[in-house]
């Protein structure tokens, strides 16, 4: 990753929990360090392939006067929000707003708030073994698409499974998506909760029929092993419905517990299994939903 710096942007606006402040303004300092790619803009000496630094300085310094906020938290975490949506090459930030003349009293030179947010790389699992199956994921996937905080959704082709796990059901439709978002894992849950909800979707049995069902497989780097929330999918190098999607999308990319990746977690997998080819039929695009 390749950064651009942003000293001590003054700008003054007015921001704080007391009426003088909102009334009168004060002077704050942004410091910000977008984290990005600038290989292409450094070769070929072309501003368009990277982020134009007046811009983004004209950017902060608006959005801090046009906003009022109580908190320098919360200027910092919805600067960094606009400023991540509105320039698509600046992957991650960290931002820092200072505010040298906080009333607070007593002597002080600086008081400040600083924080990192970034685009993460997700890849989820979906599933349907109810309905129209194929019609409840493509809703999701619009669902997905339609979230401002997520960007870059890409699905793999579809497959027809038989039921993992010793409840008697329905063959599956699954799949895998890949996204970026710059929701936080918990949020990123609630988000899909909220489709399945849609979906109508129903908790009666684990393991049990679904029309949809969406789960985390991976979220960038990140680990977890609470029960509410277990990130990387606790149980995906057993299930054939899992890799042979995901391996379409992203075969290389491994697992931050174990190290595997998913081409060798699937390689394993059909060691013991037998090869996935033959098993089941990989579902046409055209004819999926169909079934
Ligand atoms: N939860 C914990 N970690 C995660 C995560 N990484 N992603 C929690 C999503 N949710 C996660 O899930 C129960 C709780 O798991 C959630 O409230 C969440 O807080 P659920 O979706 O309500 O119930 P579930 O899906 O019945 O349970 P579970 O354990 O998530 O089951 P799976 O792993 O989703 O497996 N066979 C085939 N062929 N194809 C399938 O898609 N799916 C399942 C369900 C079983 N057999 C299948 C398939
Ligand atoms: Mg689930």
């Amino acid at each position: 990753m390749d950064f651009i710096k942003i000293e001590e942007l003054e700008v003054y606006a007015g921001h704080g929990v007391f009426s003088e402040e909102t009334r009168k303004g004060q002077m704050f300092y942004v410091n910000a360090v977008l984290g990005t790619d600038l290989r292409g803009a450094g070769l070929k000496d072309e501003l368009t392939l990277s982020t134009h630094y007046g811009e983004v300085c004209h950017f902060i310094s608006r959005y801090l006067k046009e906003h009022t906020f109580l908190l320098i938290e919360a200027a910092a975490e919805h600067l960094a929000k606009a400023l991540l949506l509105d320039f698509p090459l600046i992957r991650e930030l960290t931002l820092e707003i200072r505010k040298p003349h906080a009333p607070i009293g007593l002597p002080l030179s600086s008081v400040s708030v600083q924080i990192k947010r970034g685009w993460k790389q997700v890849y989820l699992g979906v599933g349907s073994n109810m309905g129209d199956r194929r019609g409840y994921i493509d809703r999701a996937v619009e669902g997905l698409k339609g979230c401002p905080e997520i960007r870059n959704v890409k699905c793999s082709g579809f497959i027809t499974t038989k039921p993992y796990g010793g409840v008697e059901q329905e063959d599956f439709l699954n799949g895998a998506i890949e996204l970026e978002t710059l929701l936080t894992p918990e949020e990123l849950l609630m988000f899909l909760h909220e489709l399945e909800k849609e979906a109508g979707r129903e908790r009666k049995v684990h393991w049990g029929p679904r029309t949809l069902d969406l789960d985390i497989l991976f979220y960038q780097e990140y680990v977890s092993d609470d029960p509410r929330l277990t990130v990387p999918h606790p149980d995906m190098e057993n299930r054939m419905f899992v890799l042979v999607p995901l391996s379409q999308l992203c075969p290389y990319y491994k697992n931050p517990v174990t190290g595997q990746s998913v081409k060798q977690m699937l390689k394993e997998l059909e060691k013991l299994k037998g090869p996935w080819e033959g098993q089941e039929r990989t579902e046409n695009r055209k004819t999926a939903g169909k079934a």
